[in-house]
């Protein structure tokens, strides 16, 4: 397989203006009459012939102008047509036949449970017909479906639906035609027997627009969540971006076949079932709150990434950065802020550096990729919403907004890059960006090394931070970056005033107490003055920067900074920190073959946490939940190596530790806390509900205390929240016969309700138990699980080899056969899946003593025959 390389771009040689679709959709097959208007792109200079890609198409006709063109000027194969010397402007007729019934990789038009559904988005379109498949080809379509009108009663497009009509044997047809100019990754058709949940919604500007969450029948009851967040979504747009919905109608639909979490296309949302439908019974707090925020993801690319798109893929952060930011700052606004910056700080911490810092490292905007769909990573998204969060934090609010409101309107209709959000933003605040622009070119986590120094005599305070990239692939060398650093100095009594060498006092302006310290340089120096004593420095306030940052805290400072700073992230981190060096001290100890002892600070600063006066639960439940197995064996890989054996053992002693020496305090919180009287999933119950169920896993730990509360929990539980967190107990800690006795009984009663599988496939996927490979293995025969469906194999095997990590990297390497085996069966199947699966196995160089085993079972795969380029890219690149 090729690389493609951003510095090869060129702009397309022919434009589409008009893209009209015809689709004649039977059971065994499908055809496509697609009609193209075409015309030579003034912006090319390129000549020669016309290739429009295609794949696994069967030509059927083809017309330049109405006419067979004579068979030597133009050509087919496997990735597309060729046409020589085309007219300057043509209209191209083509009809192909498709199989939707044997489209597995879920790319295109395929089935899922007898409903036809699209994913066009990166590269899909043209295996549905030839076409210019770039996002720089913006066209208008209309398009006609045709099918029988019994099996697929609804039929739809893009865009406003403009005629409907019965045909003859049974068959129906609809037309839809969409107004906007879109790239033909947006396209979509849906085509089902289906019911639907329906509402309205009156934009600001006055438009009705019809709002819809299309489902299968049985799911009817499911949408309601969703179409709250629609119109959550819809009004926050207009309130914080002033962007308004555009055409009539809104479309969702559901799918319970789909490789990702859900799908932008313009005005027919395409969803995973997981991320769209949800009730008490069937959904977690944590799946509300993702229903949530991927409506509003979905519903923000209608102007960041549908009207405003990417000119080429390398620029997808483009679109997937922004609205990865806007549905933070959505998420945040609806929920807890603090709680939400914590869960991205999270993610970004243990996934996102750990991929900055692989083999597949790359910047938010990659300079090169074999398969564009291996380019959906958390660097594009995450990152790349951390680098848009800078930006906010450098203009501020209203210049940023400024900024926002300049690239809308400059850019509207367009296909456009990162280079032409950025200059937006510098222009509306006039101001240059240039040095900052090298976070989209430069891969790899910054690392900031902070000290400090005091003078009692002149009250001055100096903080000297040094900044350093390391190398990653590709990139030896890095250039510094301008990184915001938000802090704050701590006194006895709270926050101190900050003054900067040579600025004048504030006097008694009263938010002096918060800082941004913009780095540019490879080091700097800061010092504050007029300070009464030596504070304890705040720093990172909010994660303000996506950096690894050390400073020597002393534990009592950490325990200072966690009762004391003002600022949610910091409290939280101070609280991680003083855990991370609480399990050193049981590794260390256990190195030297002596009895580890619970660091007394971490105890009481936990039992405080459990404290009836602390003031939210769901902040008291993140601060008191161990930091997780995989952003611990991030952190000792970045230091040289990861023990996981050793890690898993350390964090397991200190949770019973704690759950020894807390016991009393965790039960009675955990009867201060007692289930709502009705469930509903609002903040005031979720922190409660939160809270109580992490002191429930601490008490597993302790017997029949811990077993006695999660059997009642499990028996009187309204919702899955509750009933989940009660089974994993019983699961883990209970003996052989509990264990299974639960685990059946939960299947007799969900087994009908496929997204609760998923969490009881996820959820033994997980346990920590001596035969872990060997139930994953049986799981994969058990009827629920089915290879087809993305959602079961990431439930299963994605969660044991993501998750599970003792036992994915156990000695024998059973779980490396595991996860290779489930890549191998995948590989042909469906590409893409198969390659995101194999992300675990990539960080071979994390685990030192499992070297040789994950690479040889990367080397086997290698060695395959066939393979596809997804699963290529990884496996060869991994192994470089
Ligand atoms: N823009 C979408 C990304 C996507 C995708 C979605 C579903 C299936 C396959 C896909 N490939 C790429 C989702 C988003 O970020 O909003
Ligand atoms: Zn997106």
């Amino acid at each position: 397989p090729r690389s493609i390389r951003l510095a090869d771009y060129r702009p397309p040689m022919f434009l589409i203006p008009r893209t009209a679709l015809h689709f004649e959709l039977y059971e065994d097959f499908t055809l496509v009459h697609a009609t193209l208007g075409l015309v030579r792109n003034p912006a090319s200079d390129e000549r020669g012939p016309l290739r429009l890609a295609g794949e696994g198409l069967e030509l059927r006709e083809l017309l330049i102008d109405g006419e067979a063109p004579v068979a030597s000027r133009w050509r087919c194969d496997a990735e597309g047509l060729e046409l020589d010397d085309p007219p300057e402007a043509f209209e191209l007729c083509t009809t192909v036949r498709i199989d939707p019934r044997a489209n597995t990789a879920l790319e295109g038009l395929y089935l899922s449970r007898g409903m036809f559904c699209t994913q066009c988005e990166a590269e899909g379109f043209r295996r549905i017909s030839y076409f210019l498949d770039r996002p720089d080809v913006m066209s208008v379509y209309s398009v006609t479906i045709d099918a029988d009108r019994r099996r697929y009663p609804v039929l739809l497009s893009n865009g406003n639906r403009t005629s409907q009509r019965a045909l003859d044997d049974g068959r129906h047809r609809v037309v839809w035609e969409d107004p906007f100019p879109k790239p033909s990754y947006l396209f979509a058709l849906v085509a089902g027997d289906l019911a639907c949940i329906e509402d309205r919604f009156r934009t600001r500007g006055g438009r009705d627009v019809a709002l819809r969450i299309y489902v299968e029948e049985k799911d009817l009851a499911k949408g309601d969540h969703a179409m709250a967040s629609l119109k959550h979504a819809m009004r926050w747009d207009e309130e914080r971006y002033g962007r308004e919905y555009d055409l009539d109608v809104f479309n969702i639909v559901a799918v319970d076949d789909f490789n990702m979490g859900a799908m932008e296309n313009k005005g027919l949302n395409i969803f995973n079932t997981s991320c769209v439908l949800a009730c008490p019974a069937t959904t977690t707090d944590a799946g509300f709150q993702r229903v949530e925020a991927i409506v509003a993801h979905e519903y923000f690319h209608n102007w960041s990434g549908n009207r405003v798109t990417c000119r080429d893929w390398f620029q997808l952060s483009l679109k997937e950065g922004f609205t990865v930011f806007r549905d933070a700052e959505f998420s945040a606004d609806l929920g807890s802020r603090d709680l939400k910056r914590i869960e991205d700080a999270t993610l970004l911490r243990t996934a996102q550096f750990a991929e900055d810092a692989g083999p597949l490292a790359h910047p938010v905007r990659p300079d090169s990729y074999i398969e564009i769909n291996n380019f959906y990573t958390l660097t594009v998204y995450e990152k790349g919403a951390e680098v848009v969060r800078m930006l906010h934090t450098l203009l501020g609010e209203e210049g940023f907004r400024a900024g926002s409101d300049l690239y809308f309107e400059r850019h509207d209709g367009q296909a456009v890059t990162c280079d032409d959000f950025i200059a937006a933003m510098a222009d509306a605040n006039d101001t240059d960006l240039g040095t900052f622009k090298r976070w989209y070119g430069q891969a790899g986590t910054p690392e900031l090394t902070v000290e400090d120094a005091w003078d009692k005599d002149s009250g001055a305070y100096t903080l000297t931070v040094r900044q350093q990239t390391p190398a990653t692939p590709g990139q030896p060398g890095k250039a510094p970056l301008v990184i915001p650093l938000a802090l704050g100095l701590l006194g006895d009594a709270g926050n101190l005033r900050l003054t900067l060498e040579g600025e004048t006092p504030d006097g008694e302006q009263a938010d002096n107490t918060h800082r941004v310290l913009v780095l540019e340089e490879p080091e700097q120096s800061f010092t504050f003055t007029g300070l009464p004593e030596r504070p304890v420095p705040a720093l990172l306030r909010g994660f303000s920067a996506p950096v690894r940052l050390s400073y020597p805290y002393r534990r009592e400072q950490l325990r200072t900074l966690m009762t004391r700073d003002d600022d949610g992230f910091v409290r939280w981190d101070a609280g991680q920190q003083l855990m991370v060096a609480a399990l050193g001290d049981v590794q260390a100890a256990r190195a030297a073959g002596t009895t580890p002892a619970l660091d007394p600070l971490l105890a009481e600063a936990c039992a405080a946490l459990l404290d009836p006066a602390t003031p939210d639960p769901a902040v008291a439940a993140a601060m008191l939940a161990l930091p997780g197995e995989s952003t611990l064996v991030e952190l000792a890989a970045h230091a040289g190596g990861a023990d996981i054996d050793a890690i898993h053992d350390a964090r397991e002693w200190l949770r019973a530790a704690l759950g020894e020496a807390l016991e009393d305090v965790l039960v009675r919180c955990v009867r201060r806390h007692p289930p709502a009287a009705a469930y509903a999933p609002v903040g005031e119950q979720i922190g409660p509900r939160s809270l109580r169920n992490t002191c429930l896993g601490y008490l597993a730990t302790r017997g029949d205390t811990g077993l006695v509360l999660a059997r009642a929990q499990l028996a009187e539980a309204d919702n899955l929240t509750d009933r989940l967190a009660a089974l994993r107990v019983l699961a883990q800690a209970g003996d052989a016969t509990e264990r299974e006795t639960a685990l059946e009984g939960f299947y007799a009663a969900w087994q009908h309700e496929a997204l609760v599988v998923n969490h009881w496939l996820q959820l033994q996927a997980t346990l920590d138990l001596p035969d872990a490979v060997e139930r994953v293995t049986a799981l994969m025969e058990h009827p629920a699980f089915d290879l087809g469906n993305p959602n079961k194999v990431r439930s299963l095997v994605g969660a044991f080899a993501g998750a599970n990590l003792v036992h994915f990297h156990r000695a024998d390497g059973a779980g490396y056969g595991l996860l290779g085996g489930v890549v191998e069966a995948l590989n042909a199947r469906n590409p893409q899946i198969a390659a995101r699966l194999l992300t675990p196995l990539t960080k071979w160089r994390t685990v030192p003593v499992r070297v040789e085993a994950m690479r040889a079972e990367l080397s086997r795969l290698a060695a395959l025959p066939a393979l596809s380029p997804d699963v290529y890219e990884v496996v060869s690149k991994s192994l470089e």
